[in-house]
């Protein structure tokens, strides 16, 4: 070592450093050497070294002791010491992990495993999925919010009156704990929260579970599963509404299928309607599904009302918007022929293995 010319020589220190260093050296013949035959070994020699209370990290301390003009020369020393143990480490690590696991000649490994029985995706999943899908190539995102909401966002800024017969209870399902909330009754809920966000343009489709109080049957559940659609910008228009949804139902259900809108109502759209697609069954014809009119309903839209864009702090004024909503079961009834509602809930593998072919 090149330091007796400085004027700070110790010979203590001196000392002190060459016997550290030394140390090191014994300490890299020992790493150079190792082995490790198992995992608990591999391990050990990880904690030795490496580990936080290791010769790596305690050595490192010592640099606070070396003095000022050897500290570089130590740090060169404590780099090499570091990097042969870590690179020895991984060298036993890649070497255990190529080791056969068992050595037990008795074992046929070549047999082929047991088979995990697969199973498949639910019919409302898959439907859900195609949904988003078809509207995603539109350029709509997904958006999501809570299932338990407070009326603001479920009634309120959806303009409807405080005797609307949605807000009772014989509809509604009100948290016993704190009436003030209940369980949402559509999806329209995450509109209401993005529109509140203020970042306009919006084009958003918010699929999820809905609930409501209703008496279960073949066409009535207490639950069900939503997609509803909504474009926000600046001249959206009701020709707009209707294109989106005509290649919605040609690309979920067949090119050749057929639309019309029926003038409806809804507290939330002005203008509202309902869309009929040509009955899937006969084509037309008349069928039992159908009720012998060859059209079956399967969704509600219409043009944001302007109270609502209000209520979200938008100004009608400048912008308007569409919005639609659909049962997903209903779709999914349409599309597979399903004809219990609660088919979707009972978990019956007999009933959900039949989709074990649709992705
Ligand atoms: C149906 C009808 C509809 C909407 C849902 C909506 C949401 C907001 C503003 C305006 Cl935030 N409209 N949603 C509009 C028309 C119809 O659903 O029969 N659903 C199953």
């Amino acid at each position: 070592m090149a330091v007796e010319n400085t004027a700070l020589f110790n010979p203590i220190i001196f000392a002190r450093m060459e016997q550290l260093l030394q140390q090191i050296e014994e300490y890299k013949k020992e790493i150079v050497q190792a082995e490790a035959p198992d995992a608990e070994a591999l391990e050990a020699f990880r904690i030795k070294y490496l580990g936080t209370k290791g010769l790596v990290k305690t050595l490192m301390g010592e640099m606070k002791n070396v003095p000022n003009e050897q500290k570089r020369e130590f740090g060169q020393v404590m780099n090499g010491f570091k990097l042969l143990a870590e690179e020895k480490y991984e060298a036993l690590k890649s070497a255990a992990d190529d080791s056969p696991l068992t050595t037990d000649d008795s074992l046929d490994w070549s047999l082929p495993g047991d088979p995990l029985p697969l199973g498949s995706r639910h019919p409302i999943s898959l439907v859900r999925n195609q949904i988003v899908s078809i509207f995603k190539r539109l350029g709509f995102a997904v958006a999501e919010g809570p299932e338990i909401e407070d009326d603001w966002h479920n009634f309120g800024a959806l303009n409807l009156p405080e005797d609307h017969p949605a807000r009772d209870m014989q509809d509604t399902f009100y948290i016993s704990q704190n009436p003030a909330w209940m369980l949402r009754t559509h999806t329209s809920n995450v509109q209401i929260r993005e529109m509140e966000k203020g970042k306009l343009p919006i084009r958003l489709i918010m699929p999820g579970r809905v609930y409501r109080n209703e008496t279960i049957s073949a066409r009535a559940h207490c639950f069900f599963h939503q997609v509803e659609g909504l474009y926000v910008a600046e001249n959206v228009s009701f020709a707009d509404l209707k294109q989106t949804l005509y290649f919605f139902v040609k690309e979920m259900f067949g090119q050749d299928v057929k639309v019309r809108f029926r003038p409806s109502y809804f507290p939330f759209t002005e203008p509202s309607a309902e869309m009929d697609i040509s009955c899937l069954i006969c084509g037309g014809k008349g069928c039992n599904v159908c009720k012998q009119t060859g059209w079956v309903e399967i969704l509600g839209c219409g043009m944001v009302h302007p109270n609502v864009l209000q209520n979200c702090g938008i100004d009608p004024n400048k912008y308007t918007g569409f919005a639609f909503g659909m049962g997903i079961e209903r779709i999914t009834m349409l599309k597979y022929q399903v004809k219990d509602l609660r088919l979707f809930s009972e978990n019956d593998v007999r009933f959900l293995k039949q989709f074990t072919a649709a992705i």
